[in-house]
């Protein structure tokens, strides 16, 4: 079959098999990705994330849900930072988002690190291409956790919902340090447990706080806060108006096409990082290393040597 043409015309899959092959580096994972390039940068692309338990899988699928209805085509990417040792969370996703696995304008994948440093940036990223060649029309893309790498990911979004939930004090600490600057939409689930007002006040504070902050020259974007209650399936047209309202305005800025691209500059500065490193550990100088191992030099020593005994590279 021709990958490439199959995926684009939506086939699933040829699009499985693209992931498959991008995430085992195989060869022509490169190759379809090659071909298929120009047709992507049009899906919206929506980061989903907070603490674990916060209910981000039961209100993506609630999502899922709402984007059908607008008549929509939804990819989706969950994030499983376990993986190759892949807990319960995942199969949990699958058995809740089991209602779209018939629905073909639904193509829900996993990713995982597969034991590859920056592993899972590198794959989020070509799954999201993927799908956005499929010609799915919005992709979210969920994480646990409210870490650095989650951070790294929702950099690839163009629209980031950040959840939490009522009553947990060190959970508000966490989203303050770092995901309250990233946030475009924010979402309180579980409004209907005890705690929802102060946590509200909490939120609504630390925006006021970043507003007052925002640079002049900053997207002219406030995040709205909305409560949900996702098991209800309550607030979740609100929130698919506040990612609809923010993904227009971005296109009509014309800030859309400027994040995809400084999207894959960075990914090639990412790529061009573990190629020049796989390049550079096959090529070490072995009487350099001898000389460290024989204990002649020390390890600084040897590690200057080994760049600079480094032949230049030539294109294959
Ligand atoms: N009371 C209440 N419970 C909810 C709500 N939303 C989700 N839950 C419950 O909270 C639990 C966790 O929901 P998930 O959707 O798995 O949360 P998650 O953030 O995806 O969890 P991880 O992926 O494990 O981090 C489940 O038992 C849900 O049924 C809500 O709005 N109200
Ligand atoms: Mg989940």
């Amino acid at each position: 079959m021709d990958v490439a043409r199959e995926l684009l015309s939506g086939n699933v899959l040829a699009g499985a098999r693209a992931i498959r092959w991008l995430d085992d580096r195989d060869r022509r994972g490169a190759q379809v990705l090659s071909s298929v390039f120009p047709h992507t940068g049009r899906a919206q692309i929506i980061g989903v994330t907070g603490p674990p338990g916060a209910g981000k899988s039961t209100l993506a699928n609630a999502m899922i849900t709402e984007q059908r209805r607008r008549g929509r085509r939804v990819g989706v990417v969950a994030i499983d930072p376990t993986s190759p040792f892949s807990g319960g969370a995942i199969l949990g996703d699958r058995v809740r988002m089991a209602r779209h696995t018939l629905d073909p304008g639904v193509f829900i994948r996993s990713v995982g690190t597969r034991g590859h440093a920056g592993g899972l940036s590198r794959s989020t990223h070509d799954t999201c291409l993927i799908l956005d060649a499929m010609g799915y029309d919005v992709i979210f893309v969920e994480t646990v956790g409210v870490g650095q790498d989650e951070i790294d990911i929702v950099a690839l979004a163009h629209t980031t919902i950040i959840i939490g939930v009522p009553g947990l004090g060190d959970e508000v600490q966490a989203i303050k340090a770092g995901l309250m600057e990233v946030g475009d939409v924010f979402v309180i689930n579980k409004a209907d447990r005890e705690g929802y007002e102060a946590t509200r006040q909490q939120f609504e504070l630390m925006l006021h706080l970043r507003e007052e902050a925002r640079p002049a020259d900053a997207f002219d974007w406030s995040p709205p806060l909305l409560p949900a209650v996702a098991t209800r399936d309550e607030g979740i047209a609100g929130i698919i108006d506040a990612t609809d309202r923010h993904g227009s305005k971005l296109r009509d800025s014309g800030e859309f096409a400027r994040m995809s691209g400084r999207r894959e500059r960075a990914q090639a500065l990412a790529l061009m990082g573990e190629e020049m490193l796989r390049i550079a550990m096959e090529r070490a100088d072995a009487e350099v290393l001898s000389a460290v191992e024989a204990r002649q030099i020390d390890p600084y020593e040897a590690a200057r040597l080994l760049v600079h005994r480094l032949s230049p590279v030539q294109e294959e």
